[in-house]
């Protein structure tokens, strides 16, 4: 990659020097996630390049703009084992959308061009350019940026059937108990205008995968926070007892469904998805809709009358009244910890997660009433993605207060980026939410492997996380004491040249509720 930094010595571009190459992938998907514009990231080739794969499988799982630039070894050298060699374009073959082995120089402005519209357009994901050194070392014969993209066998549906719409918005009338299940493809879309319009047009619950969390405001009183696994009780009741699921840019990811046969049995499926691949892949709809979220929404609801089923919202507030989000017992639990932030913060930060009950408790505790707001690794669920993403998130948003909301694991994985955010002066906050387990994997030991815990005790060789923000030029406070957060937390949003952990011990066994087995269907649901 020598000659693409030397030509940035000379170029407006700003370069971010990350300390490990998966840094620089999630860095650019949480840019890319927080802006909506695409995330660029680069490495060298051979092990630089293999260090950016978890980054772009995870870009992948949950559409998500990316350009990644590799280096190559020279086009001769090429398939011979050369030093640092590797086929990073082979690697990655399945975990991206599109890729690119640069063999002419003279293709290099349109390759660029081509991989920024295609990582953006239709269903967004990431894009690899691998360019062999002798390549990016060639002298150009003429800079031509093609004006428009044309290519064979792509093209990204749009407004989706009008037959569709019309059917949608009949089966919508005639429901008793509509209910919509949006989902990420809600923001990619910008659909959340829309959205909100047409849930109150016809006063439809909405309930929001963890994806599309924000898209639909969740302080609305329409809003039945996310589905599946880990979500409330009356999101899960809400799809199992309704006659028709208008399902908006999602998948029937099987952490929503949990099995398929017994997922909302009642309802017929108005699917809408700007991927056909996706419409029937693991539910098949009785009315399908291939089209851009906004664009069909905004269609749809001209075929809309405005309507209120009073029955089944007295029904659905029942259910919110019976089984409200809550934890037991008083500490510095988790969930306590997440909601004070939530409230000191006014709702209003931009939230980045790891992975991990952490996760699930900052899903179900902060709530965001705008798109773009959460971002959190979902579908490969990758360890380690939160504060590199949080770095990424700030660089597309510096007006706005990134809070990374991690616990001792996952940071464990990606810490190293302290050294970019602090040479940087990025004034992300880090909330770890530090339990001395592997929490997740340790609730599921405690509730199916009869509570034997296996490799997942990391209270041996823990850091001082406060010692370590110190190390790297950060500051940090430690909690033990449910008194002490809020303090903490002011003293963290001062803060603005720098980073800043805030290391809460909160009670190391608690599990996340309400909790549906993997599998499993919802009368097998533990609410606590
Ligand atoms: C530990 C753990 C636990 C989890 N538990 C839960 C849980 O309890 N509940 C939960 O919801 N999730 C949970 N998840 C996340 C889950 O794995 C999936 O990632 C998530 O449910 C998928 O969200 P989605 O259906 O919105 O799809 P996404 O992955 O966001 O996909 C977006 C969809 O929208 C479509 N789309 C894209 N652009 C457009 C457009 N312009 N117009 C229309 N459609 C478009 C895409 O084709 C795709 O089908 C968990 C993850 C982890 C790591
Ligand atoms: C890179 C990676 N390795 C392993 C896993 C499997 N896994 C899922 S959750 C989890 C535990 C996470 O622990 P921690 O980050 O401490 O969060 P907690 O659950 O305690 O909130 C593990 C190991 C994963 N998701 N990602």
């Amino acid at each position: 990659m020598l000659p693409v930094y030397d030509a940035l010595y000379d170029s407006e571009i700003h370069n971010i020097l990350v300390r490990h190459e998966q840094g620089a992938a999630h860095m650019a998907d949480g840019y890319a996630r927080a802006s909506g514009r695409v995330g660029v990231c680069m490495a060298t080739s051979g092990p630089g390049a293999t260090n950016l794969v978890t980054g772009l499988a995870n870009a992948h799982m949950d559409s998500v703009p990316i350009v990644a630039i590799t280096g190559q070894v020279p086009t001769f050298a090429i398939g011979r084992d050369s030093f640092q060699e590797a086929d990073i374009f082979g690697i990655t073959l399945p975990i991206t959308k599109h890729s690119y082995l640069v063999k002419d120089v003279n293709m290099l402005p349109r390759i660029v061009h081509e991989a920024f519209y295609i990582a953006r357009t239709g269903r967004p994901g990431p894009v690899l350019i691998d360019i062999p050194r002798d390549i990016s070392q060639a002298p150009l014969e003429k800079l031509e940026i093609p004006e428009d993209v044309s290519l064979r066998g792509y093209r990204p549906p749009t407004k989706g059937h009008p037959l569709m719409i019309r059917k949608a918005a009949q089966l919508l009338m005639s429901a008793e108990r509509p209910t919509i299940y949006g989902g990420g493809g809600v923001i990619i879309s910008g659909a959340h205008e829309q959205l909100y319009e047409l849930a109150h047009l016809i006063n439809a619950p909405v309930t929001m995968t963890i994806m599309g969390k924000g898209a639909f405001p969740e302080t609305d009183p329409l809003a039945l926070l996310m589905p599946g696994m880990h979500g409330t009780a009356y999101a899960n009741h809400a799809l199992n007892e309704a006659d028709v699921i208008l399902a908006v840019g999602v998948r029937f990811d099987d952490r929503v469904t949990g099995k398929l046969d017994t997922f909302a049995p009642k309802a017929r499926f108005i699917h809408i998805d700007v991927d056909p691949a996706e419409i029937g892949k693991s539910v098949r709809p009785e009315i399908p809709v291939a089209g851009d979220a906004k664009l069909v929404l905004q269609e749809l609801m001209k075929h809309l009358k405005p309507k209120r089923e009073e029955a089944w919202l007295r029904q659905i507030d029942e259910w919110k009244k019976k089984y409200p989000l809550r934890w037991k017992g008083d500490g510095l639990k988790p969930q306590f910890a997440i909601r004070t932030l939530y409230e000191a913060t006014q709702g209003n930060a931009i939230v980045t997660t790891d992975v991990g009950q952490h996760q699930m408790w900052s899903a179900q505790y902060y709530l965001c009433d705008r798109p773009r707001q959460f971002i959190s690794s979902c579908g490969l669920g990758t360890m380690g993605y939160g504060f590199p993403a949080a770095i990424g998130a700030w660089f597309a948003r510096p007006d706005q207060q990134v809070w990374c909301i991690t616990s001792d694991g996952s940071f464990q994985m990606n810490m190293q980026e302290m050294a970019t955010a602090v040479g940087n002066r990025v004034p992300v906050k880090i909330l770890i939410v530090n339990n001395g387990y592997l929490g997740m994997v340790r609730q599921w030991q405690e509730l199916f492997y009869q509570s034997r815990y296996s490799g997942v005790q990391l209270q041996r060789g823990l850091p001082d996380f406060v010692k370590l923000a110190e190390a790297f030029g950060a500051a940090g406070i430690r909690v033990t004491r449910e008194e002490e957060l809020l303090p903490a937390i002011q003293k963290a949003i001062q803060v603005n040249d720098r980073p800043f952990i805030i290391d809460a011990w909160v009670e190391q066994e608690e599990n996340v509720y309400p909790m549906v087995p993997a599998g499993g269907s919802i009368d097998q649901m533990m609410v606590d």
